[in-house]
């Protein structure tokens, strides 16, 4: 046990550090210092171990086999189902379908839920602030299906307009957004948007991508009807993601892919699928990488979600004081950690992001720049790029300060 729920002043940074072998190597000669978590974060020695454990001891195929190897591969397997579920609140681990990553996640309810409920003329609604995976998808179905996409704006802190969407939600037979932008850190009020969304009769989807990692989750008090997610985001291996759909839902809504392992009985004319979830998970998945989450969820649960939540706010109220003192930066997003996650974006005078990001490599610190794959965004803001520094759980006040002495490298390499 690394921390006891609920007792702030217990979160261990550096114990926490230890378990990141990542953490330990230097680049350009200098401490690694980590920044790039929006995009994806580093793992702990439990989740390479579990990982690399299943192939070393108990290598194969899930689902189809007696053999002793296969029993405890799909033990593991589905293990890992059960602990997603109760990680974001479902009580039915049939809830939980794996895919890809969050993309595939969204592309898979827009395909299926659109074959079932979307007709011509018929509304989605989204929003400005979507990441590229939550908007292209909807834009696409929207072409296919003749449907009205209505995106709607966002209010100068960043969240959600909840008066535009109110204007532009009537009617609509989906309504998809982001729960925390990747851009903006900002956190929308999902209960509320999804109580909007039902009053509407519209079904919501929520982009959990970036709010799954870094606030407790419960996906039954928000009520959505889906919510998708992403485990390297969340410690865990890349090439596996998380949807959760209501069980009636699932059951209602026609498969996205086909193969084998989501059928029950195929026939010269027709198929019947296999039960929900299964019906959702053609082909072989990534084995290991799911459980992979699985070790990553342990850990995330052992250290607590609230705790995680605390530890992040409080660097996120530090790096906000301690960048907004740096001249000439625009920071966007709220200003204080009031409704906002630890993804930070801003730009430095007149200094193109890119440039930022690559003196700060120069000095072992990682962060993004470019448009986050949020180009609607990016026009909203009026600007090309930005830079952005987006903390996790190991993440120091050592960090916040390589990271201010970094920036008053590039102003003086670059003569600001
Ligand atoms: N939704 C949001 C809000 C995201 O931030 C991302 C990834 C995705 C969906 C897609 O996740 P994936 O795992 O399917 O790729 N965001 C970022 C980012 O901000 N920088 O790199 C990836």
């Amino acid at each position: 046990m690394l921390q006891v729920e609920g007792k702030k002043d217990e979160y261990d940074v550096e114990r926490i550090r230890q378990d990141f072998p990542i953490l330990r190597r230097q680049v350009h000669g200098k401490r690694l210092v980590y920044l790039d978590n929006a995009a994806t974060t580093q793992k702990p020695s439990q989740v390479i171990n579990a990982e690399s454990g299943y192939y070393s001891e108990y290598n194969a195929n899930i689902h189809r086999s007696v053999h002793e190897l296969a029993e405890e591969a799909t033990e593991a397997f589905e293990g890992s189902r059960s602990k997603v579920a109760r990680f974001i609140g479902s009580p039915k681990s049939e809830e939980i379908i794996f895919t890809r990553n969050a993309t595939e996640a969204l592309n898979l309810v827009a395909q299926s839920v659109s074959r079932r409920f979307l007709g011509k003329g018929d509304r989605i609604v989204t929003t400005v602030m979507e990441h590229h995976s939550n908007f292209v998808p909807w834009q696409q179905i929207a072409k296919w299906y003749g449907a009205d996409l209505q995106i709607a704006n966002l209010t100068s802190e960043g969240l959600i307009d909840i008066e535009d969407l109110e204007k532009k939600i009537t009617g609509a037979k989906i309504f998809a957004f982001s729960h925390m932008s990747n851009v903006l850190g900002t956190i929308n009020d999902a209960k509320e948007l999804t109580r909007i969304g039902h009053e509407n009769d519209a079904i919501v989807v929520i982009d959990g991508a970036q709010s799954a990692p870094h606030i407790p989750i419960d996906v039954k008090d928000i009520g959505c009807d889906f919510f998708a997610f992403s485990a390297h985001k969340m410690l865990g291996p890349t090439g596996v993601g998380s949807l959760y759909g209501r069980k009636e839902l699932l059951e209602d809504i026609p498969p996205f892919l086909f193969g084998g392992d989501m059928i029950r009985q195929v026939m010269r004319d027709e198929t019947e699928w296999n039960e929900v979830p299964w019906k959702f998970e053609a082909g072989t998945s990534n084995i290991a990488g799911v459980i992979g989450f699985g070790a990553a969820i342990d850990y995330l649960t052992q250290i607590g979600m609230k705790n995680i939540m605390n530890h992040e706010t409080n660097i996120c109220e530090a790096a906000l004081q301690q960048l907004s003192e740096v001249p000439e930066i625009v920071i966007y997003g709220p200003k204080t950690a009031k409704n906002r996650g630890a993804a930070i974006s801003f730009n430095l005078g007149k200094i193109h992001a890119h440039d930022v990001a690559s003196i700060l490599d120069t000095e072992g610190i990682a962060i993004r720049s470019g448009h986050h794959c949020a180009q609607l965004l990016m026009q909203e803001l009026g600007v090309p790029a930005t830079s952005r520094a987006s903390f996790y759980i190991y993440n120091s006040y050592d960090d916040i300060e390589a990271l201010i002495k970094g920036l008053t490298k590039v102003r003086e390499v670059l003569q600001q």
